[in-house]
């Protein structure tokens, strides 16, 4: 969304309210829901926790020494258990837990008593390879369901899953094994992606071969993935490294117990782009994370045991981890995964599986709404869609603009939208409506989940009832990350410094600000109190829904032999909100060539993945900096997307964002 619609945004006066019938069935349609999290949120949370299985309760609900929150102390629970295990006593034995689609268009499905048994299986294997409680394990998979049956084997035995985005390169999987010293990895030959093969095995060979390499790594585990009975991508196995998943996992047991593990046992870390070069191992607990992903799931997609559940986000982003696995698994719901792209083999695909599956809810991103505007809602005429009962957003601002579309083409005018705001570091959806109760304003996420206490704040920490300002989150919630892997200095000071020394609210109701979250986006309250989130402030870019450190980008343009120096910007994008815009100075005597922008750029996938790939590149002999030596980003900016300049100490940027980007600078 550009920065400068935000304010005509606000005067947006549509609002649609639960529809009746839809209210009528909801599992939530009381707005007392609000005020009895509020009257005693610890209570209200042990009410949730209570609906998973705990094999020990827990002494003591929450422990809060800012910045550090211990939740359910005491408890033991295993996460594997509670998705699995727990649904076998009843008729969810026999039910579909996962139905899965590759692109190619061949079928899985598993019920929760087959699910249970591969993911046993696979669990005794990782034991059989020596893996156990506190361990790493690195997972480099396509969408296939090995990848939730690999998450959900290491939860089982309490070894820790860092799984890495398919999309990242080489390098980038290095350095988040590196980085976790994860003792194995679990990867495929190959994945589909619109008609082509992915060759993941591939780059983890480079991966693991390739500069210094990754010593952590004793095993590699490599699933063959087939389609008609023929393995796609050809993996060259190295001897007494590299094991067959089918060999391995297929002889071993399906008998394996479910490790006990205290609620504040690491269950995963997931690494996300910040403000510097280097991603942030995000860490995750059992018992917290695993009853806010549930307690989510379950109101927010207003789950019921006949819907058929669809979350198009890939297991290596934290969508993946928490609705497409823990919190609909934990819920015993019924599944979908899809392995490819929205437009193989045409832009009907979607649709197909939508009517193919009769799935009942649907979870995807703005910027995949924006490409299906784009492609035209005659796409969507050819499919029968009358099964969708509601829908979700997730990932950045949805623009008004598709946000009716997806109401109106997607949800046939019948289905509510729930637009989430949420964070890897969250765990589990914060902001959002719950559909049988909340009336929706195209492009709000409207009010905090029960029990969630978020707020606008200023940069001394008052508490701004109506305008814009800093999103802050004012108390412990169970999901919140419990640190950075290995950097509790960098934890610290990047989400739970920006009030510290201040008093935080106002009136009778204020707080010491180490204690309040700073999740690094700006945000605007309105007149009825719904939460507006802009987008980031600090140096994170949205491309796609995908969230990309600038310096991560510019050290990997730094990084190619031509490149003296480099400043990247984010770059309004019609479909992905953001693109990547860089600066690029060549070193003496070079000559800047369409040629070396196309190396420079293939330079920066390399390193990163293709994600990151500049939109645009510029060449520039000097990159504009301030006095202190900070390059000035905001003039980068307007020109990269095109605005005139004038004089720069005078230009003029209406946005909000723009104002806090500044302050927040020039507070540190
Ligand atoms: C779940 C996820 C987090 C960042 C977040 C914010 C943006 C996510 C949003 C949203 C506006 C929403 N974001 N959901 N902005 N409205 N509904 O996306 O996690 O990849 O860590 O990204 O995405 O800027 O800070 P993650």
């Amino acid at each position: 969304m550009s920065e400068n619609t935000f304010d005509s945004l606000l005067q947006e006066d549509r609002t649609f309210a639960p529809p009746a019938e839809f209210a009528a069935r909801a599992l939530v349609s009381d707005p007392d829901v609000y005020a009895r999290a509020e009257a005693d949120p610890e209570a209200y949370w042990a009410g949730w926790a209570r609906e998973l299985h705990w094999s020990k309760p827990w002494d003591q609900v929450l422990e809060w020494n800012p910045p550090q929150a211990r939740w359910f102390l005491g408890g033991k629970l295993n996460a594997a258990y509670n998705c699995l295990d727990r649904h076998l006593d009843g008729p969810r034995r026999t039910k579909t837990a996962l139905l899965w689609e590759g692109e190619p268009g061949d079928r899985r499905a598993f019920t929760y008593e087959e699910l249970h048994a591969e993911v046993s299986r696979a669990a005794s294997a990782l034991r059989s390879l020596g893996i156990g409680k506190g361990d790493r394990v690195a997972i480099y998979l396509p969408m296939i369901p090995e990848a939730a049956i690999a998450m959900l084997a290491c939860a089982r035995i309490g070894a820790a899953h860092s799984v890495v985005f398919g999309g990242f390169s080489a390098e980038s999987l290095r350095d988040r094994i590196n980085d976790a010293d994860a003792r194995l990895l679990i990867t495929a030959d190959g994945g589909y992606r619109r008609g082509g093969i992915v060759p993941l095995k591939r780059a983890a060979d480079e991966a693991l071969t390739e500069e210094g390499g990754c010593p952590s790594i004793e095993k590699v585990l490599v699933i063959q993935r087939h389609v008609d009975g023929a393995p796609v991508g050809g993996a060259v196995m190295t001897e007494g490294r590299d094991l067959w998943w089918h060999e391995v996992v297929d002889a071993a047991s399906a008998d394996c117990p479910a490790e006990e593990m205290d609620s504040e046992d690491l269950l995963y870390i997931l690494y996300t782009s910040g403000t510097t070069g280097k991603p942030k191992g995000i860490m995750h607990t059992t018992g917290g994370y695993l009853t806010q992903a549930y307690a989510t799931t379950k109101w927010v997609f207003d789950l019921k045991e006949d819907d058929v559940y669809w979350c198009t986000a890939d297991v290596g982003w934290v969508t993946g981890h928490s609705y497409l696995v823990y919190g609909p698994l934990a819920n015993g719901a019924t599944v979908l995964m899809y392995e490819g792209a929205p437009d193989a083999p045409d832009r009907g695909r979607f649709w197909k599986l939508i009517q193919d599956y009769r799935v009942t809810i649907l979870y995807t991103a703005p910027t995949a709404i924006r490409a299906f505007m784009k492609w035209g809602a005659e796409w969507l005429r050819k499919y029968d869609l009358s099964s969708l009962r509601l829908l979700g957003s997730v990932g950045e601002p949805i623009n008004p603009e598709a946000w009716m579309w997806y109401h109106e083409h997607v949800g046939g005018g019948r289905c509510p939208i729930v637009d989430t705001w949420w964070q890897t570091e969250t765990g589990a959806i914060m902001i959002t409506p719950l559909p049988g109760v909340t009336e929706t304003v195209p492009g709000s996420a409207t009010t905090p989940f029960p029990g969630i206490r978020a707020d606008i704040l200023s940069l001394h920490g008052e508490h701004i009832p109506a305008g814009g300002g800093f999103l802050a989150i004012r108390r412990p919630w169970p999901s919140m990350l419990r640190g950075i892997w290995g950097d509790p200095v960098r934890f610290q000071e990047t989400y739970w410094s920006k009030w510290q020394g201040e008093t935080v609210g106002s009136g009778d109701d204020t707080q010491p600000g180490e204690g309040v979250y700073f999740p690094g986006d700006g945000a605007k309250r309105d007149e009825r109190g719904y939460f507006w989130v802009i987008g980031r402030i600090d140096d994170v870019l949205n491309v796609a829904g995908h969230r990309i450190g600038t310096m991560e980008v510019e050290s990997a343009l730094v990084d190619h032999p031509a490149v003296a120096e480099a400043a990247v910007v984010g770059k309004a994008h019609e479909l992905k909100g953001q693109a990547v815009a860089a600066f690029v100075t060549l070193k003496e005597g070079l000559e800047p060539t369409e040629e070396l922008k196309r190396e420079i750029s293939d330079h920066v996938v390399r390193k990163i993945g293709a994600i990151a790939r500049p939109d645009t590149i510029l060449y520039t002999a000097d990159l504009p900096k301030t006095r202190s030596g900070k390059i000035m980003r905001r003039l980068l900016k307007d020109i990269a997307e095109g605005r005139t300049l004038g004089d720069t100490t005078t230009l003029a940027d209406p946005s909000v964002v723009a104002q806090l980007k500044d302050d927040y600078e020039a507070k540190g």
